[in-house]
């Protein structure tokens, strides 16, 4: 009979496309997880009733509402998960954190750095999380280990890029995303901020950066594309590229890592695997290794299916979740949280700033 678990009432505000794929993890994360915590699925928050009413009886939520204020600071709530458009993040994390409340956020963290240096000081006195998910892709995880292990020797190279085509239909993609006044920015928050995240994690501090943005849509105020090189403190160099015009792409996240011991690549769009070269092999024994990575000792193996049984995109943010109450049970803090999105949100700012004025930036690191 398991142990009687601590129940933690959630307020969703958001019920889009991110909605389902966090509801769906509020479901799941005790199945895969040991976790003292018992997420309840308690009011999901939006403007549209209908639709309101709908996503509540498909993911099983117990309350709907229409106004987050109204939510935000009632006793009964524990978490508020914000799965909205970038412009309201900041309202919403600010008054749940001064509320008291466990605060989860979706990325961007904000829509320009002075709002997420203000939600970064907001939260400072409540647990938090920014669902920067794909750290917890196993392969990447894995790659994180390797890295840290010193397997790819002193790295050379960060390469990064971000490609779909979902903005390549202008009669199509009209929605907030493609608006500056309800996403900040375009491919640069919407996609980069992923990459950012994970190279800053992957490979450290970003020390100087030169970025070039473009916009296909003349009646568009964001960017469709975005290139930016950089140099890390660690001496190696990057190159980064997202665009939201990339026929071909559908959700291409991907990284490549050059060092004097070998190489790393990854791709979201083959999210089970990661390549390694291994260049301290016999020359004639060099090849790409295509490695499945589902266990065994491998990142999350323990928690997922069987080694060889391969896992999907939903799961990412499962065991964001999952990692997300351990610490909260050993009262740990947790990554991704405010503090590392504010410096995502750091180097968004400057690859705004750097491609606004066509010129090299340096970074405080
Ligand atoms: C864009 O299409 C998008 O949904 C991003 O908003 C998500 O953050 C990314 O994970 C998948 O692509």
């Amino acid at each position: 009979m398991s142990e009687l678990k601590q129940t933690l009432n959630i307020a969703m505000i958001g019920h889009g496309f991110i909605g389902k794929v966090h509801s769906n993890a509020f479901h799941q994360v005790g199945h895969f997880f040991q976790t003292p915590f018992q997420p309840r699925l308690k009011v999901v928050c939006g403007r549209d009733r209908e639709k309101l009413e709908a996503v509540a009886s498909q993911w099983g939520w117990e309350e709907i509402a229409t106004d987050w204020r109204t939510v935000v600071d009632r006793k009964d709530i524990q978490v508020v998960d914000i799965a909205v458009p970038n412009v309201l993040h900041a309202p919403i994390a600010i008054a749940a954190a001064a509320a008291g409340k466990i605060v989860l956020c979706e990325k961007p963290l904000a829509m320009s750095l002075d709002e997420a240096e203000r939600m970064a000081a907001a939260v400072r006195q409540v647990p938090n999380l920014v669902w920067f998910n794909y750290r917890r892709v196993p392969a990447v995880a894995f790659a994180k280990t390797l890295l840290s292990e010193g397997r790819v020797g002193q790295i050379f190279h960060y390469r990064a890029l971000y490609l779909n085509q979902s903005g390549s239909n202008p009669t199509k993609a009209s929605g907030w995303r493609y608006q500056r006044a309800v996403a900040g920015s375009g491919t640069t928050g919407d996609l980069l901020s992923h990459s950012v995240d994970l190279a800053l994690d992957l490979n450290g501090k970003i020390t100087e950066l030169m970025a070039m943005t473009k916009t296909f849509v003349p009646a568009r105020d964001v960017d469709d594309a975005v290139v930016v090189m950089a140099r890390f403190a660690n001496g190696s160099i990057g190159s980064f590229e997202a665009s939201r015009f990339a026929p071909g792409s559908r959700n291409r996240n991907s990284f490549e890592i050059n060092g004097s011991q070998g190489m790393l690549r990854f791709n979201l769009e083959n999210l089970n695997n990661l390549e390694i070269f291994d260049a301290t092999e016999p020359a004639n024994l060099q090849g790409i290794r295509n490695l499945l990575v589902t266990g065994p000792n491998h990142p999350y193996a323990e928690n997922f299916w069987k080694p060889g049984h391969i896992i999907g995109y939903e799961h990412t943010f499962i065991a964001t979740l999952g990692d997300f109450l351990g610490t909260l049970a050993r009262t740990e803090t947790f990554h991704p949280n405010f503090e590392d999105a504010l410096a995502v949100q750091r180097v968004l700012d400057a690859i705004q700033r750097s491609a606004d004025s066509n010129s090299w930036l340096t970074l405080e690191v």
